[in-house]
């Protein structure tokens, strides 16, 4: 037997393997649980550690039992006898039946607890409304006075509460680093409320499968020290993408000024599915592309936000995210070369400084 196990590594890889595998979770990776700087997370989290710990004794205690009863009484020769044979211990089976009955009715009480801190709404919240849409999410601020899309800007320090909603078919909200996944539910509005205790860049994601392209929805939240939130908002609002985003308006030229044609141009489609404020653009089907260049991503985290990667969507949005709504009407090859550089180059240009955090 044990010279058949020497001449096996691979048990022995696989453990290795799985060891490594298992502590490259615990590192501060972009969506781990185990490093937050949010209120809501961290309350997971502070009742994540004692259960784990819990489950970990068990396991030891449990395990230990065993191995030593494994090594302790195994039988020393080939012909050994049957050993007496007993049934049932009161006293033991008693104990193993309260211990564990505790340990659930300790846990039970610290969930309820973290629930309930969790599930609490400050009054004092800045609301933010949420839509999630097959594959991507809208944000509204300010009864819908700004509309973004997969990019979600917030103060840090201050409660917000993201009010969940959904266009379509059920989605869920997760920002493993900020605030646990809560469901957007079409025809139920939920309430989540979390604060951010330290400026970055914070990967978010959809937590139910929504359809086709469910792995490529994801959003980014950008946290931003108060002062530069305003400013954030006040841009948003006042640069003249926000409020007249024509190129006559912008005072666009050249690629700029035919992209801007081009998207308003019915025959092209844009338009109906498409807001940019103050132009004819106003359809609601996809993403509202006001101040686009401003994107940290593109297609709901698809491809990183790069001019370059932006052509490439808008030559084939389907080969790019599978299933996409846009890709259903916008085929391979529709627009020309020339046509794909002059929208980036109207798309691109509507943009307004942010002082960017670091990604945590
Ligand atoms: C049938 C409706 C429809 C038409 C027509 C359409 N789009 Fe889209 N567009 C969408 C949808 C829906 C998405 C979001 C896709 C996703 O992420 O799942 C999208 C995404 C985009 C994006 C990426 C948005 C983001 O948040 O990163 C850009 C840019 C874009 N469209 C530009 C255009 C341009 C330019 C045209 C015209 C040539 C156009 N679209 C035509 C529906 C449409
Ligand atoms: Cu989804």
């Amino acid at each position: 037997m044990r010279k058949e196990a020497r001449k096996r590594p691979i048990p022995l890889l696989v453990l290795v393997l799985s060891c490594a595998a298992m502590l490259a979770g615990c590192a501060n990776l972009p969506a781990t649980t185990l490093y937050t700087y949010g209120d809501h997370a961290t309350r997971v989290l502070d009742l994540l550690t004692p259960v784990f710990w819990m489950a970990v004794g068990v396991f030891v205690i449990v395990q230990g039992a065993l191995v030593y009863t494994v090594i302790r009484f195994r039988s020393k020769q080939a012909s050994a006898p049957v050993p007496t044979q007993i049934h049932g211990n009161t006293k033991i089976e008693i104990i193993w039946t309260i211990a564990p009955a505790f340990i659930l009715l300790v846990i039970a009480v610290m969930t309820f607890r973290t629930q309930a801190a969790n599930s609490y709404q400050p009054p004092e919240a800045m609301k933010i409304r949420a839509i999630a849409h097959q594959w991507w999410f809208e944000f509204q601020y300010d009864d819908g006075k700004i509309v973004t899309a997969s990019d979600l800007y917030i103060p840090v320090g201050q409660s917000v509460q993201i009010q969940l909603e959904a266009a379509d078919v059920m989605h869920n909200f997760w920002i493993p680093k900020l605030a646990g996944k809560t469901y957007m539910i079409p025809g139920k509005t939920n309430y989540l409320a979390f604060k951010a205790t330290e400026s970055g860049i914070f990967r978010a994601f959809c937590a139910e499968f929504c359809g086709e392209s469910h792995g490529n929805m994801r959003f980014r939240v950008i946290a931003l020290d108060p002062a530069e939130f305003a400013q954030w908002k006040t841009n948003y609002a006042t640069t003249p993408a926000a409020t007249n985003g024509t190129a006559q308006a912008l005072g666009l030229t050249g690629d700029a000024a035919r992209g801007a044609a081009i998207f308003a141009d019915p025959k092209k489609q844009c338009a109906a599915c498409h807001i940019i404020e103050g132009t004819t653009a106003k359809g609601k089907i996809g993403p509202n592309l006001t101040h686009y260049g401003n994107r940290l991503t593109i297609a709901a985290g698809v491809l990183p936000y790069t001019t370059d990667n932006l052509a490439q969507w808008l030559h084939d949005p389907a080969s790019i995210k599978p299933g996409n709504l846009m890709g259903r009407v916008i085929k391979k090859g529709m627009l020309k070369d020339q046509e794909v550089a002059d929208l980036v180059a109207y798309l691109d240009g509507m943009k307004f400084a942010v002082n960017m955090p670091a990604e945590k």
